[in-house]
């Protein structure tokens, strides 16, 4: 037992001293792995405890652990010591000189489809409407039922869509975010936009993708008509495109408004004269609108006998093409560097 005791002490004076010694990370592991390790003296000494007495069990166990845990103790100390003097080095060393050029660097710009976006939300904002946005993944109640096309309407072929399940889809217009202002404001006038992205089984070509952005507009109150919505649709385009810009009104169809309008602006390339890029109409097609049908009210809570509305559909893309001369959808989503660089 004495002589347990007396390696014990050995052991403890040698190991303080070499940790105390070690001026570098290197030494302090190779002390770890000579003498502080599992294999090491002080760990494998624990066996001899199975062949003491119960009373120099107790002393010996308690002295042993001691030291152990006074040396794990010195080593993490020491450690501690040793990497906050290289951090001190390191950083003494390592001086900033701020005269230098910085790195030069890209930074990414707004793709044309959030700049037009933007810029269309902001004219209708200055024209006192709110902003909200609607959701990406609708139910068929949302997205077809309350905006007049019931299960099996052949107008639903018109938007052949991305389903989930029998009940939930992307939805395939922003026109069901009117359903769900209607259901919040319940009663109250509204004057909103609510932008989003859309996805219907298009085929990709030209002026069609799959995945495209709309701006729902939705007005309702009490004696609104089609007057109102023209010179909405007119002031909104000339702030677009500028005074010279003029819009028609082309009869159309869509389940939830009635009347129902597309919206065709005069060709800035031709102005109005025919070219090829209005296929020698001299009118362009940008959305679609026409007075909230009263069904639609109905359905949402509002009584048509004393509110009426007007709501459209903007196309972004279409919008962006028009603004940036762009010719084909398909670069607004194809991430060509040398495409969007020009928006930058
Ligand atoms: C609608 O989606 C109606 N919800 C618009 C509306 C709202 C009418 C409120 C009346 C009242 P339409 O399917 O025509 O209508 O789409 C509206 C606009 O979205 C189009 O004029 C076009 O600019 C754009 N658009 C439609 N499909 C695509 C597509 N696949 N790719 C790019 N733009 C598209």
């Amino acid at each position: 037992m004495k002589e347990h005791l007396e390696k014990l002490d050995h052991l403890l004076k040698l190991i303080t001293n070499k940790i105390e010694e070690a001026i570098s990370k290197k030494q302090l592991i190779e002390i770890r792995n000579a003498y502080l390790s599992k294999k090491a003296e002080i760990n494998t000494m624990l066996s001899i405890l199975k062949s003491l007495t119960p009373e120099e069990r107790s002393v010996f166990g308690q002295k042993i652990n001691s030291v152990r845990e006074h040396l794990f103790q010195l080593y993490e100390q020491k450690s501690n010591l040793i990497d906050r003097a290289d951090l001190t080095d390191k950083l003494n060393k390592e001086q900033i000189d701020l005269s230098l050029p910085s790195v030069n660097y890209t930074s990414g710009g707004v793709n044309p489809v959030f700049l037009v976006r933007d810029e269309i939300l902001n004219i209708f904002i200055e024209m006192g409407y709110e902003v909200k946005e609607g959701r990406d993944v609708e139910s068929d109640y949302y997205n077809f039922e309350l905006m007049n096309i019931p299960k099996n309407h052949p107008s639903r072929d018109m938007q052949d869509s991305f389903y989930f399940s029998e009940s939930l889809l992307l939805r395939t217009h922003t026109s069901p975010a009117q359903a769900r202002v209607m259901e919040e404001k319940k009663g109250e006038l509204i004057k909103v936009v609510c932008p989003g992205k859309c996805y219907r089984r298009d085929n990709d070509d030209m002026t069609h993708s799959h995945q495209f952005m709309q701006i729902e507009g939705l007005l309702v109150g009490q004696n609104i008509n089609l007057g109102h919505l023209k010179a909405t649709l007119d002031l909104f385009i000339k702030k677009m495109f500028g005074p010279k810009r003029e819009i028609r009104l082309v009869s159309s169809y869509f389940p939830f408004t009635e009347p129902s309008v597309e919206v065709e602006v005069s060709c800035a390339e031709c102005d109005g004269q025919g070219c090829p890029t209005c296929k020698h109409t001299g009118y362009i097609e940008i959305l679609g609108a026409g007075m909230v049908h009263p069904d639609v009210l109905k359905m949402s809570g509002y009584d048509p006998e004393i509110y009426s509305g007007f709501a459209f559909g903007i196309g972004v893309e279409r919008v962006a093409m028009l603004r940036y001369q762009i010719d084909d959808i398909r670069r607004i989503y194809q991430n060509d560097v040398r495409f969007l660089k020009q928006f930058k």
